[in-house]
């Protein structure tokens, strides 16, 4: 069956399409929508148009899948333009989300009439491009200047409601009568004289043609959210063409940055980064039809930062939260941190004080263990060590009613061992969140030997449902993001001792894109995490810090000096300290470019990456790289550390990694893949 369809309702066309998952504009839907607009064109009994979408949303987008192939006509843009030149007027039926390419066609249609749970958005920018189908040209002058720019730029859509507002939408349709309404609305249109054309409009750009500072105040004021990325950039040169130049120019422009950014390594990374977040929601050899435990009560031991932002994930998504600590004061601190979070949230006007009470509503403090019994997942969140780990889960074990689901909070330790403490290792999984806990998106979820197929089909549902992005490692010390840490680290202290400072080492991953450095990171935990000064004996460079009272951001100094705005300077005081240490070890001193800090620093991790793989501890070279996206701040536009290295080649990275075998030391080990990949002029993804 063809993917565009048309159904006559009197001298209404009603062009319908239905292209699952989500409605992309591929090509059969473009052909499809050309021949319906010019059978509309052509047939005297038609007075108007609607287009609308079967299934879950209105047109997504233009295929991404068809990005970097042979174009195929009609290109979106010259359907876009047949739209717009229809003699008939066209009524946009919206639904789910019109995004991208799906609202580019929206703009060209003459009218738009949405259900109040629509959204419509340009998230281009988040692919690394900038709307191609007339969007940059067409949105400011039907929403405005500020609107469009925001929208563009960022990416983030606007509610059908806020579209009214704006101008962008014409009508709100009721909730569930979008079919018939868009009729009725274009045979009202139908008697009208004339119709609004979007590229003739000049009403809505006037005003920032008298006030073009709006540009630069934009660029000002979200300069780190641009910071690295070449599209946003883009996105503000062609909107800004929409206010200097006539619509064709304007156009032209967008054309040309378009093709630029789409045959571009950012994009393309950042394509690979969507695709690969999907791919992650996938495991490998659990079947389809796997049954799911039902999830209506989470329990959470430990009141700390680490449990209360885990318990706040649930309490957000509605479900019931039993909270367990040892101690009354600990609970009570626990509970007033979590009220204090949502709070803030509410005085930034992400929550309503309703919404606070309603989540506060759903927690269950309580000092009883016994109190999860009733529970249907019980996370652990307390202290990182085994023997404190195997006596909890024996404890739980007994207590919570069987089938329900056994999970550990461990960064590192090994859940198979937790498990086998338990007359249900098959119920046992690790759920790593990262901190904080509410807010990072990131969920590693650790596969036991004997974890149950069920039990992982069950918390990667749940990971979704409390929108966190869940990749599935197996058993190893450190799973798969401070598995890859680790080895940067032992490399950033190394570094130290051999005449680089801790300013250059940070300032040559944050030129690469990451938010911080090792150094700056470290000062942001504290320097104190697992040091006390009982146990202190001056034998490493952060022992000789925390001696002094140089623990951190919190103490004023660590490793950098910080003024009261928490801004921080090289500190004189660490580098004399650094140099005693480096006189010590008697290893050369030299300078280090940045570039050399980089390949020192990041390609032992893709080593590491690739042993991750090669052991089977990933499933996918793409899982690593959105684990260290989402989880430690590696930069968007390089695609995560697996992408990157297939961009710069892997026999580079072997090259740099061989180069560098003195500094690595005789206990660093190349990956057999990696060699293999490199040898064979392959890639990883
Ligand atoms: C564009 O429009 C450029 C134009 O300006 C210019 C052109 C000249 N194409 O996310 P889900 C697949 S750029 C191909 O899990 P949800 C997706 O991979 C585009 N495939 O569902 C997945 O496949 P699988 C601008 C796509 O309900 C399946 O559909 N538009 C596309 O959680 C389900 O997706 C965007 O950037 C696509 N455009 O969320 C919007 N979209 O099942 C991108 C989805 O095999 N899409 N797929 O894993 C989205 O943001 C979400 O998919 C959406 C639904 C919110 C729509």
């Amino acid at each position: 069956m063809s993917v565009i369809t048309t159904q006559r309702d009197g001298d209404i066309l009603v062009i319908v399409s239905d292209n699952p998952p989500v409605n992309a504009l591929g090509h059969a839907v473009r052909a499809g929508l050309a021949a319906a607009i010019s059978e509309a064109a052509g047939d005297d009994g038609i007075k108007a148009v609607v287009i609308r979408c079967d299934g879950r949303t209105f047109f997504a987008g233009a295929d991404i899948t068809e990005f970097g192939k042979p174009p195929l006509a009609p290109s979106l843009p010259d359907v876009v333009d047949a739209i717009e030149q229809c003699p008939k007027p066209v009524v946009a039926a919206i639904h789910g989300t019109a995004l991208g390419g799906g609202l580019e066609v929206a703009l060209g249609c003459h009218y738009r009439i949405a259900v109040p749970s629509a959204k419509l958005g340009l998230p281009e920018v988040k692919l690394g491009l900038l709307p191609g189908a007339g969007g940059t040209q067409r949105l400011p002058r039907v929403a405005g200047v500020a609107d469009a720019l925001s929208m563009i730029v960022t990416g983030d859509p606007v509610d059908a409601a806020r579209a009214l507002e704006i101008g962008l939408v014409d009508r709100l349709a009721g909730a569930d009568t979008l079919a018939e309404d868009a009729i009725a609305f274009a045979r009202d249109v139908a008697a009208r004289a004339g119709h609004p054309v979007s590229s003739l409009r000049t009403d809505r750009i006037a005003e920032a043609a008298n006030h073009p500072q709006v540009f630069d105040k934009f660029i000002a004021e979200n300069a780190r959210r641009l910071k690295g990325f070449d599209a946003p950039k883009a996105c503000v040169e062609a909107v800004r063409a929409a206010v200097d130049r006539p619509f064709d120019e304007g156009i032209r422009l967008e054309r040309e940055l378009f093709m630029k950014l789409v045959s571009g390594t950012q994009s393309k990374a950042m394509r690979h980064l969507f695709f690969a977040e999907r791919q992650a929601a996938k495991i490998d050899g659990i079947p389809a039809d796997t049954p799911m435990i039902d999830i209506a009560r989470v329990g959470i031991l430990g009141a700390g930062t680490m449990g209360g932002g885990i318990a706040m994930n649930f309490l957000s998504a509605g479900l019931p939260v039993t909270l367990v600590e040892r101690e009354q004061a600990a609970l009570d601190r626990g509970v007033a941190t979590i009220r204090k979070n949502y709070e803030r949230t509410a005085a930034r006007g992400r929550m309503t004080a309703e919404q606070v009470e309603a989540a506060m509503a759903l927690l269950t403090p309580t000092l009883a263990y016994e109190d999860l019994a009733d529970c249907d997942l019980v996370i652990e969140a307390v202290f990182e060590l085994m023997e404190i780990k195997k006596e909890v889960f024996r404890r739980l074990d007994a207590i919570v009613k069987p089938g329900a689901i056994l999970a550990s909070n461990t960064s590192y330790l090994d859940i198979d061992e937790m498990a086998a403490e338990t007359k249900r290792p098959e119920a046992v999984v690790g759920l790593h969140f990262f901190s904080p806990a509410n807010i990072m998106r990131l969920l590693e979820v650790v596969r036991g030997a004997r974890t149950s197929p069920s039990v992982l089909k069950t918390v990667m549902a749940l990971a979704k449902k409390i929108g966190k992005i869940a990749v599935v490692s197996g058993v190893c010390p450190g799973f798969i993001g401070n598995r890859m840490l680790r080895p940067r680290q032992t490399e950033a202290q190394k570094l130290l001792l051999e005449g680089a400072s801790p300013w250059e080492v940070d300032a040559a991953l944050t030129e690469f894109g990451f938010p911080m450095g090792p150094f700056q990171m470290a000062d942001l935990a504290g320097l104190d995490l697992g040091w006390t000064a009982e146990g202190s004996t001056s034998s490493t460079i952060r022992e000789v810090l925390c001696e002094r009272g140089r623990r951190g951001q919190k103490t004023g100094s660590g490793f950098y000096d910080y003024d009261d705005n928490r801004r921080g300077a090289p500190s004189p005081e660490t580098e004399a300290i650094i140099a005693e240490f480096a006189a010590k070890s008697g290893l050369p001193q030299r300078k280090f470019s940045a570039d050399e800090i980089r390949e020192r620093l990041l390609y032992p991790m893709i080593n590491e990456g690739a042993k991750i793989l090669e052991e089977g501890m990933a499933q996918r070279a793409s899982d690593i790289d959105i684990v260290w996206l989402n989880g430690y701040g590696w930069p968007a536009y390089t695609g995560g550390p697996m992408f990157w290295a297939d961009t710069i080649g892997l026999k580079t990275v072997l090259d740099g990694l061989e180069r560098q075998a003195d500094a690595l030391g005789p206990d660093f080990t190349v990956s057999s893949l990696l060699k293999s990949k490199a040898g064979a002029g392959e890639t990883f993804n």
